[in-house]
């Protein structure tokens, strides 16, 4: 017959032996009688990973170098204004004024010399006071060279606008003269050369009458008439000054 133990005394077999150290296998085995003395067995196969330790308490690495250096940032708002400055040396201002004084009386002097001048030369040439007035060097010259010395003059080429202004005009060229008249822009009519159309003239009977090759000048003749002539033939120049 198999003596088969009953479980509660397997349990409690299996429970002394495993926490008795000092107890021999064959001590065991007598109060026990499913325990095997045999050789033990092999280990048992490796267990599931186990969960991520904690960080160690190892020395930390060296720093790294610098990284790259950024974009440059926006530009800031404008500082505050700076602390004000020492007051600086006091001028010589009596230097100054002394010589600014002595300008004004140079320019006072120059000023009423002018005016004597002007009156000597007004007198001289019999101007009439708010009335143009004329004045000729006595040379013969094409057209556009009296143009050009009545320029420089900062004058114009005489130009009457009146019979009153043709009498000054023909008492101070004394012979014939070119006047600031021409019909260069149109055949036929006839302007300032300051601009404008005619207002006044006094042409001489079956004048102007654009003879030979052509005629876009025009001179005053010593009996005050006009005469239309070329430009590039030579007469006296006469320039007129303002009132
Ligand atoms: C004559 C006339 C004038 C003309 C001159 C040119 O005097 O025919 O109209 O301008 O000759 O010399
Ligand atoms: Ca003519």
């Amino acid at each position: 017959m198999i003596l088969i133990p009953s479980l509660p005394l397997l349990l409690l077999c299996t429970v002394r032996v495993s926490s008795s150290e000092l107890k021999t296998c064959e001590e065991a085995q007598k109060t026990c009688s499913v325990i095997n003395c045999s050789v033990p067995g092999r280990d048992g196969r490796d267990g599931a990973k186990g969960e991520k330790g904690e960080p160690g308490q190892g020395l930390r690495g060296l720093q790294g170098p610098p990284g790259k250096v950024g974009p440059p940032g926006n530009t800031g708002f404008p500082g505050l204004p700076g602390i004000k400055g020492h007051k600086g040396d006091p001028g010589d201002s009596s230097v100054t004024e002394t010589k600014v004084a002595n300008l004004e009386r140079e320019i006072n002097i120059l000023k009423s010399e002018l005016e004597h001048t002007k009156k000597l030369l007004h007198f001289s040439l019999g101007k009439k006071s708010g009335k143009k007035f004329y004045v000729t060097n006595g040379e013969m010259m094409p057209f556009s060279k009296v143009k050009s010395l009545c320029r420089e003059l900062r004058a114009t080429v005489a130009a009457p606008k009146d019979a009153e202004e043709n009498r000054a005009i023909q008492n101070v060229a004394k012979d014939n003269a070119f006047l600031g008249i021409t019909d260069e822009v149109t055949e036929g009519q006839f302007m300032y050369v300051t601009g404008g159309r005619l207002t006044y003239s006094n042409w001489r009977k079956d004048e102007p009458n654009n003879h030979g090759s052509g005629e876009d000048c025009v001179i005053i003749l010593k009996e005050g008439i006009w005469n239309d002539i070329s430009c590039s033939a030579s007469f006296l120049a006469v320039c007129e000054f303002p009132a």
